[in-house]
């Protein structure tokens, strides 16, 4: 069988591209996400674009380059890139943690394959477009929030030589200068493209390669999986790259638009067919509305879908919308982010807060008469207006909010960073929120990235906490909360312990870096050591799992179809 070159190579880089090499002491700035410091978590959009090119009969093969190093210190990336056949490449810059993996990788892409198009897309890409575009190794962006449809026009375009002038949202040189389109593509609804998990499933069984795929490292034993159920948002929080104000200049899109409820459901159907893990509905449904939230928890309760459904709220949902919500699933979570149980920090952050630390306990405590699994409030370090005093206090709150509720509750800590989110209004306007910024480019930014510490990393630091305060902040509420989760049972003896130790020697590795007694290439590989699972261990975040994670009916139907329905190609 003749080998079928993919029409796309969609590639997700490590945060620093030589990582494995380097000794970065990258702080807990991932502790509260499932990835690591790597940031190998590839953008949810990456499986929207594998489904609507599928449509069209175009092939995607998806790897997760950041993955296959953190677990094959072997693993080549020239290799790998010189074996690969693709007519383009894709490489997402959505998160601006990965200033430097991404460029490495593209120039890697270019040095190896220096005729195959490489296109960048995200939402770091899109506010650094212009800078962007001057890097050798870059030859197209697609800006905004939603590429789907101008990628499959780019792809043709490229194939058949066709013009490049009416693709819309793109970036790209004419005769070696910069030139913009403008940015039109921004669909009304999320229905246009779903997440086909069936695809996923078929890429690993056509390349036999389980570790391109994979979200993050260790999602196998957690899968959970997300479901966007909106882009763009009301909110205006400063600190946010994608606050309604942020929205409006960087992606144009000015109103959020929201997946429908029966294709949002249709969707978390599909997932529970492949993975017993919690499905994560990202973002608010009552954003959307009352009618449109209750609409899908109507849709749920119709599909009976056994997997832990995660909800997450801006503002506390009304009682009896969480009444709806036990009557329609079988297993709920929540998940609420204060980000500080101080008022005016609230207000600097956001505006006159929708509700107060009062209304969020009477909801919870009305959540937790209900049979909900498990309830997660989530507080930030970093913010406008806030100080050391403050975040401690965040803390003390934490004991109050452990003191009403049983294990079902548990709250967690976090600094900002490593950076501003580039088009956050903190990022346009830091004076105005009293930040003071170390990056503003995407080259100073790269820059930053290989610092040897997080607190020189750290892109920014406020009018009340310097990078250094950030820190001992970030510490002393990560020891304190350690603390008090061991204290009224949320966490156990075991791993209280660990967490503690490796704050101690995070503090003593910061102590040691400060007089310069690193010696060159000590910290190689120990990176895990004093970076993951500082403020928290990891594990807290994930949900209980299972004895055996997958369906292994969906997976093996999938399977069938693909080795006996005429689709099977050679793998490269
Ligand atoms: C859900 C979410 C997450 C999830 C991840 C989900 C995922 N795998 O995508 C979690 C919680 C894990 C997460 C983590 C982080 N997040 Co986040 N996240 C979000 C959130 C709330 C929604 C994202 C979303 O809806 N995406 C919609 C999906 C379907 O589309 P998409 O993935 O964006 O892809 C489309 C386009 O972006 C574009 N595109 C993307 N990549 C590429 C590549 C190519 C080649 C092309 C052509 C196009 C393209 O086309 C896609 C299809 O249309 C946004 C805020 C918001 N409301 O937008 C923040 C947001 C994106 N996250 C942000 C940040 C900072 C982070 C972290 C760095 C935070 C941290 N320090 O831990 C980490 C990075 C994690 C990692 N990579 O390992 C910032 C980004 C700012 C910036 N520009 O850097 C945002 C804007 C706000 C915020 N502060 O949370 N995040
Ligand atoms: S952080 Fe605030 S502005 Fe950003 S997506 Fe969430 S609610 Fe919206």
């Amino acid at each position: 069988m003749a080998r079928s070159q993919p029409d796309l190579l969609l590639l997700h880089a490590p945060s620093v591209y030589d990582f494995r090499k380097k000794s970065i002491f990258y702080g807990p700035v991932s502790d509260l996400i499932p990835s690591s410091t790597v940031f190998e978590m590839y953008p949810a959009g990456f499986l929207t674009m594998v489904a609507y090119l599928h449509a069209k009969g175009m092939r995607v093969r998806v790897a997760n380059l950041a993955v296959r190093m953190m677990k094959d210190r072997h693993f080549s990336v020239p290799d790998f890139i010189r074996k690969q056949k693709p007519k383009a490449v894709g490489i997402d810059l959505h998160w601006l943690p990965h200033a430097h993996g991404a460029l490495e990788v593209a120039k890697i892409v270019k040095e190896i394959h220096p005729d195959v198009p490489v296109i960048f897309g995200g939402l770091s890409s899109t506010y650094f477009h212009q800078e962007l575009i001057q890097y050798k190794q870059v030859d197209y962006i697609l800006r905004g929030d939603s590429t789907e449809g101008p990628l499959y026009q780019l792809l043709t375009a490229l194939g058949d030589g066709g013009s490049l002038d009416s693709i819309p949202n793109l970036t790209h040189k004419r005769g070696g200068l910069p030139h913009v389109n403008p940015l039109t593509f921004l669909p009304s609804s999320l229905d246009f493209a779903d997440i086909r998990t069936d695809l996923m499933v078929e890429m690993v069984l056509r390349h036999r390669d389980l570790a391109s795929v994979v979200p993050f490292n260790g999602w196998l034993k957690n899968p959970i999986t997300a479901l966007f159920t909106v882009k763009g948002c009301a909110h205006e929080c400063a600190t946010c790259g994608s606050s309604h104000t942020t929205c409006g200049h960087l992606t144009m899109r000015t109103e959020p638009v929201f997946r429908s409820p029966e294709n949002l459901v249709r969707n978390a159907v599909a997932l529970s067919k492949f993975s017993r893990g919690p499905i994560f509905l990202v973002g608010d449904l009552l954003q959307a509305g009352t009618d449109h939230a209750e609409a899908v928890l109507d849709c749920l309760k119709h599909e009976d879908i056994e997997n832990q459904i995660v909800f997450e709220f801006f503002d506390v949902p009304p009682v009896e919308f969480l009444r709806k919500i036990d009557r329609c699933t079988r297993h709920w979570s929540i998940e609420l982010s204060p980000e500080s149980h101080d008022h005016d920090v609230r207000r600097a952050q956001d505006g006159e807060p929708a509700y107060d630390n009062q209304q969020m306990e009477d909801v919870l405590r009305e959540a937790l008469h209900l049979r909900c699994t498990r309830i997660d409030v989530f507080y930030m370090i970093g913010l406008p207006r806030q100080t050391y005093q403050s975040v401690m206090e965040t803390i003390d709150y934490c004991e109050r909010l452990f003191q009403m509720s049983d294990r079902r509750l548990s709250c967690f800590i976090s600094p900002m960073g490593p950076f501003l989110d580039p088009g956050s209004r903190v990022f346009e306007e830091p004076e105005k929120f009293g930040f003071r910024q170390f990056a503003r480019t995407l080259e100073e930014h790269r820059r930053l990235l290989v610092e040897p510490s997080w607190e020189r990393i750290l892109s920014y630091e406020t009018q009340w906490m310097t990078r250094a305060q950030l820190v001992d902040a970030t510490y002393d509420a990560g020891e304190r909360l350690n603390e008090l989760k061991l204290a009224y049972g949320r966490i156990s003896k075991k791993r209280a312990a660990t967490v503690a130790e490796r704050i101690r020697s995070a503090r003593e590795l910061r102590a040691r870096l400060a007089k310069q007694e690193i010696a060159n290439g000590e910290l190689e590989g120990e990176i895990d050591k004093f970076s993951i699972s500082t403020v928290c261990d990891k594990r807290e975040l994930f949900w209980h799992s299972h004895l055996i994670n997958f369906r292994i009916g969906g997976i093996l139907r999938t399977a069938m179809r693909y080795y006996f329905g005429g689709r099977r190609e050679n793998h490269l």
